[in-house]
């Protein structure tokens, strides 16, 4: 599984092909709008429908380069509902030249998107894979520092536009149930958890999803091995809202009868789960009943938000020799769509799941500092006295970086307004902040409330925060009323 998910059936042929294509740009714009005015879907009869019907979304991976393809952008714009750019998104894509950031084919795929009333799933922030030259080449703590900093451009980017993110994509060992080998893991074990929090601190009102494959079978020492991670990202706080399956099914990796138990006992920890890049290989009825079986399995589990297949026609596959999707190379459905939508539509209604309220106080302060630990506990200014407030630090530093979180406590008075001093280590550089306004980026600073969060009843408290370059602040922080 791992040689096969390892090779790249695009190639750099295939991806010179692509970016000449990419020109096409102007025209595509104009048959979607065509294909757009030329249909209405109606419940119960596109995948995209009833699956809203379920509280679901049904997406699918899309190519920039295929937008200029008729056949491609009517069903695209017929059947789905959400979409993942397959590869535009990726590291290597958006940052081929470090620090110099390319969003053309991304934006073209997120404004199909947006002008067609489907979301977006964000693929993939940081990944073993997939690294342009310069990040391969990089290792400890410049590298951490790089895909800090990549995390950070990207997701501000698309802040406001992407459903969720894969923030961490295939972090684990195929066997064993540990990571896997691979520069980013050798900055430190901690840089999962520094992705997710970068993420949070850059759009946070995305969902952030942890996505890999060969996740499916409960009894799979790799499924356990991602549990345990999620599991203790909830437990110590660490932003994380979904858990991505891609589900690659084929023989050498079918699916598991256990499937519904894996997506419900990750739902139990208190995340989503999304099934992300669906294929199923094979043919006729054997195919149509396993893609049934999934969806129903899907639409068992209430916090199974959504499906995305890896594309749309079996000719559009990374795995095309497998026909492993919904419709043909002729963009015919298969009898794989029928048994899709027919499980999309059974059961009458049934009630949409909880979605998760998008974050609101990022990042969650609960979570211990990680490395290094900070030498003296969090600085806090002394207890409330009646009209005034507290302020308290929560870091999270690494090697050339960090996340500050601030907790503003209000006295026994109340707040309508406050202001936060802290001053700077003098190597730091705010690069982010959220939820208050900063007066300026690095040496003494003030925050400044923002609207929705100037009051602050008497004895309970708000949180904002920022992120950084350098070292993270030591000082204790004062607090202002009014
Ligand atoms: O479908 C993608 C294909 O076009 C690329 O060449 C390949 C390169 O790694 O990535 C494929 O998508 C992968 C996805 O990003 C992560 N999970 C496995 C997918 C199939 O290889």
């Amino acid at each position: 599984m791992d040689s096969v998910l390892a090779r790249d059936p695009g190639g750099p042929t295939a991806r010179r092909t692509r970016t000449a294509l990419l020109c096409a740009a102007a025209g595509v714009a104009m048959i979607a709008a065509t294909v757009v005015l030329g249909g209405s879907a109606s419940a119960g009869t596109t995948l995209g429908a009833s699956a809203a019907e379920k509280g679901r979304y049904f997406g699918t991976a899309v190519a920039a380069y295929k937008l200029s393809d008729a056949t491609y952008v009517g069903i695209l714009n017929r059947e789905f509902t959400m979409v993942t750019p397959e590869n535009e998104m990726k590291w290597d894509a958006t940052e081929p030249t470090q620090g110099q950031f390319t969003y053309s084919s991304a934006d073209r795929i997120v404004s199909h998107a947006q002008a067609n009333g489907m979301r977006v799933r964000g693929h993939a922030l940081a990944w073993h894979s997939q690294q342009p030259g310069w990040a391969q080449n990089l290792s400890g703590a410049a590298l951490r520092q790089a895909m800090v900093n990549h995390i950070t451009q990207v997701a501000t980017h698309y802040q406001g536009k992407i459903y969720a993110w894969d923030v961490v994509n295939e972090a684990y060992a195929d066997s064993g149930g540990g990571r896997r080998d691979s520069n980013l893991q050798r900055t430190g074990d901690d840089w999962i958890e520094v992705a997710f929090r970068t993420a949070r601190a850059a759009d946070p009102g995305a969902k952030l999803c942890y996505n890999d494959y060969n996740t499916d079978n409960w009894t799979w020492a790799k499924t356990q091995g991602v549990y345990n991670m999620v599991k203790d990202f909830k437990a110590r706080g660490v932003p994380i809202d979904c858990v991505g399956f891609q589900s690659h099914f084929n023989s050498g990796s079918p699916y598991p009868s256990n499937y519904r138990t894996t997506l419900q006992n990750f739902a139990d920890l208190g995340v989503d789960v999304q099934i992300t890049e669906l294929d199923i290989e094979g043919s006729g009825s054997t195919q149509a009943t396993t893609y049934g079986n999934v969806v129903r399995d899907c639409l068992a589990v209430a916090r199974c938000t959504g499906i995305t297949v890896w594309g749309i026609r079996d000719s559009d596959s990374w795995r095309a020799s497998g026909t492993p999707l919904l419709f043909d190379a002729g963009g015919n459905k298969k009898p794989a769509y029928t048994a899709v939508l027919t499980e999309l539509n059974a059961g009458g209604t049934s009630t949409p799941p909880p979605t998760t309220a998008a974050p609101t106080t990022p990042p969650p302060t609960t979570a211990p500092p990680t490395t290094p630990p900070p030498s003296t506990p969090p600085p806090t200014t002394p207890p409330p006295s009646g009209s005034g407030c507290t302020a308290s630090v929560t870091l999270n530093q690494w090697q050339g970086g960090f996340v500050a979180s601030i907790r503003v406590t209000a006295g026994a008075s109340g707040l309508t307004g406050w202001t936060v001093g802290l001053t700077l280590p003098s190597d730091a550089t705010v690069t982010n902040t959220w939820s208050a306004q900063p007066s300026g980026t690095s040496g003494a600073l003030t925050f400044r409330n923002v609207d929705y969060n100037r009051q602050v009843a008497a004895g309970t408290s708000t949180e904002f925060g920022f992120q950084g370059t350098g070292t993270g602040p030591s000082a204790v922080p004062t607090c202002t009323a009014g």
